[in-house]
């Protein structure tokens, strides 16, 4: 070739890499191994911007692992069930398998064309049965330990799409894809019992400290919410129709219980309804239906108006014995710590806004320079000792909390425990397009697991369009003939458990199967789970801070104490990646400010696409690619590349010690020692600036130095396509062939970098004073002007000639030449 044509050296290297297995580790490597992964993708269509930046950058830390030495895994796979593929069959009336493997080879396409340093020899979708069987064995084990079970209750429905919405699929007590208010509804679902393993979630982040992105540890950390504190009983006080009986709370501020001056029970708590009889029953229900659609968040809110129902009962404070009165409302939820709290509105900015609201009294128990909050109307949140509280009293308040758990104790009213806000992780989903529930229901014999043998249990394959349309209850329950089978107990007829299963429960171990892709006997082979895991960079995008990744380390932990995989922690690195924006703004089909990715490729090729990517910013930083210029890019890789052309035109003569250009070799081993340590710390976009320079000097070597045929030139040319192809690699497997190098660049191996040409070059400057030399110094090729002078003058001869005399002028030439006239 002649010149650099962007296009034909794609056509020229796409798929080649594939067909030499390139990426594939090989059995018997016994080399040290790295596994490089990225969150797999969901086949909603083709791949787009966000695919495209996330990808750079995975397979940029896979090829320099690769480079490193590592035996590396960098795998590829779809999560392929879920709800727009069902909602796809649903309108084309058809299976939503047919959308689904369409839309896979689509992406699958565009994966290989984008030259990622895939292994498509381990490729998956969750959607095969080969897959699935894997899940529901898992979900097996998991009720084998009592991790899965059933439970009937309260769940946010779509009335419109007619299924169960997670909290966080709940925008503003909307429904998060079609905007329909959600209401709830109780159904007997699936769930994990993930809260078993709170603590272990929270502790074990310790390891992840300093390797994951602090604020995503931070969210996991408040989204499981562990909380300590203590359990306090209050007796609450018969009423002409109620009995006595208990209200427990949990509190973290066991100290404050001198200044507990009433108690709020949840709006929407069986305890309400229990304790609310007589009088109060009537505007207790009116309350109740007037509440029902806040949300979790709004309830929450310290900012929100108070509002309640007074139950009609008192209740004693078992440590002042004062009767106080026991109220309802939302601002306290049902399903955390007991329900009900004892108020202590002189220090919790909740409870005063409800006291204010009700007129009930205030009464501060900590001493501090606050003003009274009985008078100010604002709760006292200043640390201090405590006060109005009989022996607590001048205790600060880690002493008071824990004499406060001691008097509780004695009195045999309370005691330490830790709260958290985790729930069981709800899996059940009344939907088609998932793994099915494995799980048979027999009126003689309850719930009874499909024996391993009979698994998987495949998704009905007959069913398509209308068949599939939400009513109320999983399209499977509709499916007859697929529904009833033989009870594997009694042998009698029973049926199929027709819910399926979240896809997040999928998402939850994928990782793991890739190590053993084709393993039929077990979800993954032992050995191979342990010899490539844990996964030592993940990549993607920070909406999974919680969920997929919480729910992919209760798996892992899971199997970890079923003694299946050795390790209690599946990403030991995690980088997510920032968004691609345009204009400033996420891209939208409501703005109109969307970038086709295939558009881009076609215009500029797929290298200059991701060095773009990779060059705009740090990984973890949005890219907005209005102040991009993939035009540059090419233009840069058409730089590279003609430096390659231009020494195979010329061919090298002699050997690296007889170069003319020793400045290119230290610029050449510089960029290999400092794109190394970059490397590392994941800062390509700095990567690819020292490739520019290095791009430079060769050029200005080749133009106005030694020439193309100077042996530091083919150094510089061989070194620059190889850590190049870390992120243009067509480009580069082009320059690695025009170069004569062997095999594919891909393969290479990188030179050692000679410490020698890393240390700073020096020239000497000669220092004259009145036109005779009287000091020589070894300074920096590049040193400033302004520095030469100050170290000529500085220096000891001429200090000493100088001493009294008026300097008149200094001539500098950096950074050869100072000249000194004094006044004679
Ligand atoms: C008395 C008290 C005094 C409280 C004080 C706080 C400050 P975290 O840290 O989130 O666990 N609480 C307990 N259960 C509740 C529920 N179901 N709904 C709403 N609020 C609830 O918060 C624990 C604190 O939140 C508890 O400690 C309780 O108020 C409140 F100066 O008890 B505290
Ligand atoms: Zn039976």
């Amino acid at each position: 070739e002649t010149d650099y044509d962007v296009h034909a050296v794609e056509a020229k290297w796409e798929g080649s890499w594939e067909k030499a297995k390139v990426f594939e580790p090989q059995p018997g490597d016994t080399r040290e191994r790295r596994y490089v992964a990225d969150m797999f993708s969901y086949p909603s269509g083709d791949l787009h911007m966000g695919h495209a930046e996330a990808y750079a950058i995975g397979d940029v830390a896979a090829r320099w692992w690769r480079f490193k030495g590592y035996n590396v895994l960098h795998p590829v796979g779809w999560d392929s069930f879920g709800l727009p593929a069902e909602n796809a069959a649903i309108k084309n009336n058809s299976h939503p398998a047919e959308w689904t493997y369409k839309n896979i080879e689509v992406q699958a396409s565009s994966f290989r064309r984008y030259g990622l340093s895939l292994d498509w020899s381990r490729r998956l979708h969750t959607s095969d049965p080969e897959f699935y069987r894997w899940t529901q064995w898992i979900f097996l084990e998991f009720y084998k330990r009592g991790l899965a079970y059933r439970k009937d209750s309260p769940v946010n429905w779509c009335p419109k799409d007619q299924t169960v919405l997670a909290n966080e699929q709940v925008v503003d007590g909307a429904c998060e894809r079609c905007g329909t208010l959600v209401t709830k509804k109780k159904l007997n679902q699936w769930y994990f019992k993930i809260t078993d393993y709170a603590d272990r979630l929270v502790d074990d982040m310790a390891q992840l400290e300093g390797h994951w992105p602090d604020r995503v540890l931070l969210m996991q950390k408040n989204w499981i919410g562990r909380s300590k504190g203590a359990n306090v009983r209050f007796a609450l006080l018969a009423n002409e129709v109620a009995p006595a009986r208990q209200i427990e709370v949990f509190t973290t501020r066991p100290d404050t219980l001198f200044g507990a001056t009433f108690m709020v029970v949840a709006v929407d708590s069986a305890l309400a309804d229990e304790i609310v009889v007589g009088e109060q029953r009537e505007a207790f229900e009116a309350y109740r239906e007037s509440v029902k659609a806040a949300s979790e968040i709004e309830r929450q809110a310290t900012d929100r108006e108070k509002t309640g129902v007074f139950s009609g009962r008192y209740a004693v404070n078992p440590v002042t014995g004062e009767n106080i009165p026991v109220w309802i409302s939302d601002y306290v939820l049902a399903d955390y710590g007991t329900g009900a709290i004892m108020a202590v509105p002189a220090h919790d900015a909740r409870d005063i806004e409800f006291a204010k609201a009700m007129n009930l009294p205030i009464r501060a128990v900590v001493e501090n320079d606050d003003e009274d909050p009985a008078v100010s109307g604002e709760a006292s949140l200043t640390p201090g000792v405590a006060k109005n509280s009989g022996e607590l009293d001048g205790l600060a308040k880690d002493e008071a909390i824990e004499a406060a758990i001691r008097l509780l104790g004695s009195r045999g009213t309370g005691e330490a425990s830790i709260n958290y806000r985790l729930r069981d992780w709800l899996i059940s989903r009344q939907r088609f397009w998932g793994t099915p529930i494995p799980i048979i229901h027999c009126e003689a014999c309850g719930e009874v697991p499909v024996p391993e043998d009979q698994l998987p249990v495949r998704l009905p394959e007959d069913l398509k369009g209308e068949q599939l349309a939400p009513k109320g209850e999983s399209p499977l329950a509709a499916a007859e003939a697929w529904r009833t089978v033989e009870c594997p107990s009694c042998g009698g007829t029973a049926q199929r458990d027709s819910d399926t299963m979240d896809t997040f429960v999928d998402s939850s171990w994928y990782f793991l199967r890739y190590t053993s892709p084709g393993c039929e006997d077990a979800p993954f082979e032992r050995e191979k789970v342990n010899e490539w895991m844990p996964v030592g960079r993940y990549v993607g995008g920070v909406e999974h801070a919680i969920l997929h990744l919480l729910y992919a380390r209760f798996v892992t932990k899971v199997l970890h104490d079923m003694g299946l995989v050795d390790f209690v922690e599946p990403f030991t690195a995690l980088l997510n990646q920032g968004q691609v924006i345009n204009n400033g703004k996420a891209m939208s089909k409501s703005l109109g400010n969307g970038v086709n990715l295939g558009e881009q490729l076609e215009l500029f090729g797929v290298d200059a696409v991701r060095l773009t990517m990779l060059f705009a910013s740090p990984p973890e930083d949005d890219v907005d690619w209005a102040d991009v210029s993939p035009g540059a890019s090419s233009k840069f890789l058409a730089r590279a590349w003609r430096v390659a052309r231009d020494v195979r035109d010329a061919g090298t003569s002699g050997e690296l010690a007889s170069t003319q250009e020793p400045g290119l070799r230290r610029v050449t081993h510089q960029t290999l020692a400092q794109s190394a340590e970059l490397l590392e710390q994941a800062k390509y976009n700095v990567v690819v600036a020292k490739l520019m320079e290095l791009t430079n000097a060769a050029r200005k070597a080749i133009d106005t130095g030694a020439g193309a045929a100077d042996p530091a030139v083919r150094e510089a040319a061989q070194v620059l396509a190889q850590l190049l192809s870390l992120i243009a690699p067509y480009t580069a497997e082009d320059m690695w062939e025009l170069l004569g190098g062997e095999g594919f660049v891909a393969n290479s191996a990188l030179p050692e970098v000679d410490p020698s040409l890393l240390v700073a070059e020096t020239v000497t400057a000669v220092v004259q004073v009145q036109g005779k030399v009287r000091a020589k110094l070894e300074v920096a090729p590049d040193i400033a002007p302004e520095e030469l002078e100050r170290q000529a003058l500085a220096a000891e001869p001429v200090v000493r000639l100088l001493e009294g005399r008026e300097v008149l002028k200094v001539i500098v030439r950096a950074p050869k030449l100072v000249s000194i006239v004094p006044k004679p």
